[in-house]
């Protein structure tokens, strides 16, 4: 510290930067002066005063980190967007720099996290405007590598940060960038000349981006300009023209087609065939050249007949076009001609290329979100609009991914967009589209205003006939139907996984793997190790996880129960085990209140133990189509005053209760063991049931006397009160 020789001496906490009789000014903040006659004040611990700043200027630090990093990938650039620091350090010339690594290892998308190994990123990666000295909170990072993770540090600077340099922050972000269209072939080699073919080679383009499915090459002769041209394609880097014309000059484009589709072209080649002359040839040697010509010719037709020949094994033994990649999933039904097979997106090799396949990228400018309906495991569920240019406005409901998600979650969350792309039925939700390109990624379906069907049915309790309610289910089915002839396992189907429309259309919805039970606040672990449903899922599928349109037809005969009891909880408050072990035993969910008899054996069929004997959805549409062309069929309930509704029934026993009434014969018709012999009939005509005598039951095992007369006069009863109403039993 310098002190002035003079009495006028400023006290500690004030200075005077020159001598003589001007006023001591106070320490300015963040800095101190001990002494008397201090000419400057210090900086407190921490702070820093930069060349230049003037004595009188506060002491500063180095600024905190920049906040609220938002990235926008689009293909292979990313936008970064970020917020000033909360803390400027007390300076107004921040600046920021942005590093970019490239990382290997389970990315933590959109944070800092996961388990990387990173590397500085290569000198081609572009930054616009620029990489360091940002004075904006934006910068755009282009000519990424495609499907490759990235993390980017932003680190906010000011005039004190070189001072230091411990106490600089960044802000970190990681990204995986999308998939591109490769980048263009710009090496051509020309190998031989003939005067009308020409052999060419190339190297494969610098960024493929993905797997090169093939090459388009083009070439016109150079005269016509493009006015016609002709155009070949091939698998390797290398080609073959012929039937060119000779001494002719001509031009050739090449560009690399992969999953995300054609990359640029290559810049134009040219070439020329060779004249006439250099083939024309002597007659003293024309015996010669033409046994050559002869000898030529064999050989290169022997080598293309075993290029195709090793070609179509080829093409057969690793062919990667996804009409060659169908899953036959495990489904007894036959595929139908003509109906396409869903493809599992997970048999790609890189499952976001399924994606862009099966589902549209949609502009996030295109949606206004308006407000969260829900939660979904990913993130929340939105309403908004979707509006396309040229096309109308239309209500959406949109499935956000939230932040900080792995490589996985991403890929889980967008395979039910692959999945969903691949339907197009009207008891299907339909899927708009997909964001992957921006944040938040999203997936994008049609509106379904009344939600969840066991929510909206827990809402209107008792409030529909039972005509809207077949209805419903009938359209259930029919999306099912659809389902199973496509080869899809749904595997969770319930009342939850199903959503309403303002028409009282029901849809199936919630697909996915594996992810739709671990996304299932209703899947348990099994002892083998998996999550299921139990309440909705067949025996077999719970046993051995044989899941197929059988085990789905079982889950639709819960959810048929559902609708029936107004989204009442299948078996109620009984343990996951104990519903395995009574369903094991052979006990059945008992018919819920004011039940048709119909519907209830329909259900009891979903719940054959032996999957075969299950109705396909093909008869559950027809069944209840027919109840729906003949109401009078619903007019029987199952329903049993004496017998409480919350106890299961137990299909297996062999006695034959008391049936004093309708309702108790619907109910004795479930219990015994030839009810298979009625199944169909009752719901296709309630006539065939009346007409049931004691010789028809004794055929199908009804042996005891009594139970036969009985059953006898209910039929009767039951086919008198289809045709003239209620009657005294
Ligand atoms: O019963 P909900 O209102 O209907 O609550 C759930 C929530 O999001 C979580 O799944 C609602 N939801 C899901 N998809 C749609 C859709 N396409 N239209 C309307 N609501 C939906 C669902």
């Amino acid at each position: 510290m310098d002190f002035l020789p003079i009495a006028w001496v400023c006290r500690a906490g004030f200075y005077k930067s020159t001598v003589g009789n001007m006023e001591c000014s106070k320490c300015p903040p963040h800095s101190f002066s001990h002494h008397e006659g201090s000419l400057h004040c210090g900086c407190e611990r921490n702070y820093f005063r930069a060349e230049g700043d003037p004595a009188s200027m506060a002491c500063t630090r180095p600024p905190s980190a920049p906040r609220n990093v938002i990235s926008s990938i689009n293909e292979t650039s990313v936008i970064l967007d970020w917020s000033w620091p909360e803390d400027s350090g007390g300076r107004r010339d921040a600046t920021f720099n942005v590093l970019c690594k490239r990382c290997r290892g389970e990315a933590a998308n959109g944070t800092s996290g996961g388990n990387l190994r990173c590397e500085p990123c290569r000198s081609k990666v572009h930054f616009l405007p620029r990489a360091t000295g940002l004075h904006n909170t934006t910068v755009t990072v282009g000519d990424l590598l495609a499907h490759t993770n990235y993390t980017f540090e932003i680190e906010a600077l000011n005039g004190v940060s070189s001072l230091a340099p411990k106490m600089r922050q960044y802000a970190a972000v990681t990204i995986t960038t999308n998939q591109a269209a490769p980048s263009p072939v710009t090496v051509i080699r020309k190998e031989k000349t003939s005067r009308n073919s020409v052999s060419l080679s190339w190297q494969q383009p610098e960024r493929p981006n993905g797997i090169i499915l093939d090459y388009e090459i083009k070439y016109y002769e150079k005269e016509e300009q493009e006015t016609s041209y002709t155009i070949l394609r091939a698998r390797g880097c290398n080609v073959t023209l012929n039937g060119l014309k000779p001494s002719t000059a001509y031009l050739l484009q090449i560009r690399a087609r992969t999953a995300a589709g054609y990359g640029a072209s290559s810049p134009s080649f040219q070439f020329e065939t060779s004249p006439d002359s250099a083939f024309s040839i002597s007659s003293e040697s024309s015996q010669v050249v033409l046994i050559a010509i002869s000898s030529a010719v064999a050989i290169i037709l022997l080598t293309v007949l075993l290029y195709v020949l090793i070609g179509r094994f080829c093409c057969h033994s690793k062919s990667k076009h996804p009409d060659e990649k169908r899953l036959h999933f495990g489904n007894s039904h036959m595929r139908l001609p003509g109906i396409r097979t869903y493809v599992d997106p997970h048999t790609y090799e890189d499952p976001s290329q399924a994606v862009h396949e099966f589902a549209k990228e949609l502009d996030a400018s295109c949606i206004a979100i308006d407000k969260v309906v829900g939660a979904g495991e990913f993130g929340e569920v939105c309403s908004g609009r979707l509006k396309m240019p040229s096309k109308k406005e239309i209500c959406v409901a949109i499935k956000t991914l939230k932040g900080g998600y792995t490589d996985k979650q991403r890929r889980d969350f967008l395979a039910e967009a692959s999945i969903m792309g691949q339907f197009d039925h009207p008891n299907i939700i339909r899927l708009e589209g997909v964001v992957t390109r921006s944040k938040p990624v999203m997936i994008v379906t049609e509106y379904m205003e009344n939600g969840s069907l066991d929510s909206f049915l827990r809402k209107h309790d008792a409030q529909f006939t039972v005509i809207q309610l077949v209805g419903m289910l009938r359209g259930i089915a029919s999306g099912m139907k659809y389902l199973s002839d496509m080869g899809y396992v749904h595997r969770d189907l319930a009342a939850r996984n199903i959503l309403v429309n303002s028409n009282l259309v029901c849809k199936v919805s919630d697909f996915g793997l594996s992810r739709v039970l671990e996304d299932d606040p209703e899947a348990a672990y099994t002892t083998r190790g998996g999550k299921i449903p139990i309440r909705w899922t067949a025996p077999e599928a719970i046993a051995y996880r044989k899941f197929t349109s059988a085990s789905d037809a079982w889950s639709y005969g819960i959810v048929l129960w559902e609708v029936m009891s107004y989204g009442e909880r299948p078996y109620w408050e009984m343990s996951n085990q104990d519903v395995i072990k009574a369903v094991e035993e052979g006990y059945r969910l008992p018919p819920p209140m004011d039940c048709p008899a119909t519907l209830y054996q329909l259900m009891l069929d979903c719940w054959q133990k032996e999957r075969n004997n299950r109705p396909k959805f093909e008869e559950i549409v027809s069944i209840l189509d027919k109840l729906i062309r003949n109401p009078g069929c619903l007019k029987i309930t199952a329903n049993t005053t004496s017998r409480p509704a919350n106890l299961l029934l137990d299909r297996s026993s062999s006695e034959i209760p008391a049936l004093d009434t309708l309702g108790d014969w619907m109910d004795g018709m479930r219990t015994l063991p030839c009810k298979e012999a009625f199944s169909g009939v009752s719901y296709s005509s309630c006539d065939t049931l009346a007409k049931t005598s004691t010789e028809d039951l004794k055929k199908v095992g009804v042996t005891i006397v009594g139970p036969q007369k009985n059953i006898v006069s209910s039929l009767k009863a039951l086919d008198s009160y289809t045709k003239n109403g209620p009657v005294p039993v």
